[in-house]
């Protein structure tokens, strides 16, 4: 974790980085946008998870991306493939994005496109199992993801990511056969963190679990647009 009161400027980082968050959240309630933010060690299969769901659910929602990585648009290239608006955002050496790196990207969505004509706004954060967590930048759920090969342990020894976690995707399921792990007892460490996560084995590469995934987006979407019709006539 960050130190986050910076005696220079005399600020706490947290505190001024949930201004920045509601702020966000405002905006994509404003527009009836849902957003996650997608969070993992490096390589766990984020950006390999965000290609099948673009693959499946832009032909129901449309979809924009914001994509987060120290340098290179390696991840961005990828997915813009799927022929969704995907913006970059470099952070230079900071190992997560922030409320004001994301504030960057919607605005920049806003002024290319009608922002209210979206459903849902993915950001892949930068790999890191620690600082992510801690950074909200005004998303309505929080997607941890967590592959086979790194370790039943993780959720005991890194729990906050666990412990924020709305949903959290056990990936690389492909792999177990390769390997000494325990997947049962990764699901119990996660449980011990989190007793109410929402907890999916998926194979990006088998497609394994990803109809469940994409059930469980679909269900958040729905609350969503019960919420906004709600409010809507109550006004
Ligand atoms: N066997 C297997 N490999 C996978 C799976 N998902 C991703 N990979 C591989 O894992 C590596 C990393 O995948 P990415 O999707 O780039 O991971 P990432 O979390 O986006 O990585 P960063 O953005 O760098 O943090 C790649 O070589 C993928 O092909 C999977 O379900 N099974
Ligand atoms: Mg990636
Ligand atoms: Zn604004
Ligand atoms: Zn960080």
């Amino acid at each position: 974790m960050h130190q986050t009161f910076d005696a220079a400027l005399g600020i706490n980082l947290l505190h001024a980085n949930q201004a920045g968050a509601d702020h966000n959240r405002e905006h994509f309630d404003e527009w009836g946008i849902t957003c996650f933010n997608v969070m993992s060690s490096p390589g766990a299969g984020k950006t390999a998870l965000l290609e099948k769901t673009l693959a499946v659910l832009t032909n129901e929602y449309k979809i924009a991306v914001i994509e987060g990585d120290m340098t290179t648009e390696l991840d961005a290239d990828r997915l813009r493939k799927y022929n969704v608006p995907v913006i970059a955002i470099n952070t230079g050496r900071s190992c997560h994005l922030d409320s004001k790196m994301v504030s960057g990207g919607i605005h920049r969505l806003a002024h290319e496109y009608n922002p209210s004509e979206f459903d849902l706004v993915l950001v892949e954060n930068v790999g890191n199992l620690v600082c992510p967590a801690e950074f909200e930048v005004g998303e309505h759920a929080k997607v941890a993801l967590l592959s086979l090969t790194e370790g039943e342990d993780k959720p005991l020894k890194y729990p906050v990511m666990f412990q924020e976690a709305d949903c959290l995707l056990i990936t690389k399921m492909d792999l177990a056969p390769h390997l000494d792990v325990d997947v049962n007892q990764i699901v119990a460490n996660v449980r011990q963190m989190n007793s109410h996560v929402t907890i999916i084995p998926v194979s990006a590469k088998t497609g394994e679990g990803l109809e469940t995934w994409f059930d469980w987006v679909r269900s958040q979407l729905d609350r969503s647009s019960t919420t906004k019709h709600q409010l809507s006539t109550v006004h």
